[in-house]
């Protein structure tokens, strides 16, 4: 590949990821700092196409909150209510059931269910969410929870980490969801989630979740007060744990959308830094086989065009999301897999149907059955 790169430093960074080296700290910040959006997506969709060639994956998946009481106030949450807001809502049994019902109607293979912390809810009650979507659909699989909720469980019921995931694994989850990262950086947590689950209990949720054999993915939040320092020491403590257990399937990097939020006074990210964030995280997440474009938060557009900025996979169908609507994004609750297909084929890559572990779906209607875990090429 030939490049025009006038920096030295640059240069020599640029001549590491064709190499297939490794990137330092410094290497990160150097090229979070100085490099334009063309030289990261040039070398972004190199490693991307030697990783995971024209492919570009998405599932059929559903969205389920449980519940948006939470005892935390995190800074640029829009989504979370107090027990007596006209907004708080908790799920029954029967809603579960019915969420899960409609997934199922839809060809979902997967539910992705995250929500508040619930003072006056018990780890029973979370339990059974879990268990009632397991026994409703036992063939849908159920990516549940981020280490901010198992440290909860764990503070309520004074049992360790690797009791409440073991509990949770024997109610049907299948696999745990990337949210709860924020920034790892002690300093920006504190500003902007001061009483939740602090990087170092994140890291413990997610080694012994993959020490149980569960595979479970990551996110960043970026575009409030942090810094391009921040963002790279953030990739970079994922790489070291991914170093250790390879469970992380995949990285998604997520835009802040300060609507209703404490935040409300920032500017949200634009299409720019968004690309930046898409192609610096495949840049320096050289363990991680899958980067996500996440269009629900991203944007339709800014999604097409992240898939030659380094990611491979744009997440899926998404019904019922919530999270980001709350606080302001304007893209549809949904799409449809014909018109995955088509944001898909229109960026140029090919379509390829995947499950939560990432092995092809073979679907006929609502039907599916999975083949071997597609490849990806470690380098
Ligand atoms: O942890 C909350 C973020 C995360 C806002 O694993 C916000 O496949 C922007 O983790 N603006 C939850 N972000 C979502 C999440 C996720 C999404 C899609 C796929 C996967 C996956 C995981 O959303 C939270 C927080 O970092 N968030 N509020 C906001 N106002
Ligand atoms: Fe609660 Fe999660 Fe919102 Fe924080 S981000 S306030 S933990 S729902």
């Amino acid at each position: 590949m030939s490049l025009s790169i006038h920096d030295s430093g640059l240069r020599a960074v640029a001549d590491k990821v064709l190499a297939g080296e490794r990137l330092s700290f410094e290497d990160g910040v150097l090229l979070d700092e100085r490099a334009d959006l063309h030289l990261l997506g040039q070398l972004a969709n190199f490693v991307r196409e030697r990783k995971n060639g024209n492919f570009a994956f998405y599932n059929t998946n559903i969205h389920l909150n449980p519940t948006n009481v939470c005892v935390y106030r995190c800074r640029f949450c829009a989504f979370r209510a107090d027990l007596k807001d006209e907004k708080a809502y908790t799920f029954t049994d029967d809603m579960l059931r019915e969420r899960v019902l409609e997934g199922r109607a839809a060809g979902a293979t997967e539910i992705h269910v995250v929500g508040g912390l619930h003072h006056k809810k018990s780890f029973d009650w979370y339990l059974d969410v879990v268990r009632i979507i397991h026994e409703t659909c036992p063939e849908v699989h159920i990516k549940a929870w981020t280490p901010v909720e198992i440290s909860w469980f764990s503070f309520i019921t004074k049992k360790p980490l690797q009791w409440i995931l073991e509990q949770m694994i024997h109610a049907g989850l299948g696999s745990m969801p990337g949210g709860g990262a924020e920034i790892f950086d002690e300093e920006v947590r504190r500003q902007i989630c001061e009483h939740k689950a602090d990087s170092d209990v994140w890291f413990d949720v997610h080694r012994t979740a993959h020490q149980l054999g569960l595979r479970s993915n990551a996110t960043m939040l970026y575009g409030h007060i942090e810094q391009a320092r921040h963002r790279i020491d953030h990739l970079i403590r994922l790489r070291t744990l991914q170093d250790e257990t390879s469970g992380f399937q995949t990285f998604i990097p997520l835009a802040f959308h300060p609507e209703n939020t404490e935040l409300s006074t920032l500017k949200k990210a634009d299409g720019v830094f968004d690309l930046r964030m898409v192609a610096l995280s495949r840049l320096m997440l050289d363990n991680f086989d899958h980067i996500k474009a996440y269009w629900i938060m991203l944007g339709q557009q800014t999604a097409q065009l992240a898939l030659s900025y380094g990611a491979d996979d744009v997440d899926g169908t998404v019904v019922h999301e919530l999270i980001y609507h709350d606080a302001g994004a304007k893209t549809p609750e949904g799409m449809t897999v014909e018109q995955l297909h088509r944001l898909i084929h229109e960026a140029g890559r090919i379509p390829v149907e995947r499950d939560t572990l990432y092995r092809k779906v073979i679907r006929t209607g609502r039907d599916w059955t999975v083949g071997e875990p597609l490849k990806t090429t470690r380098v």
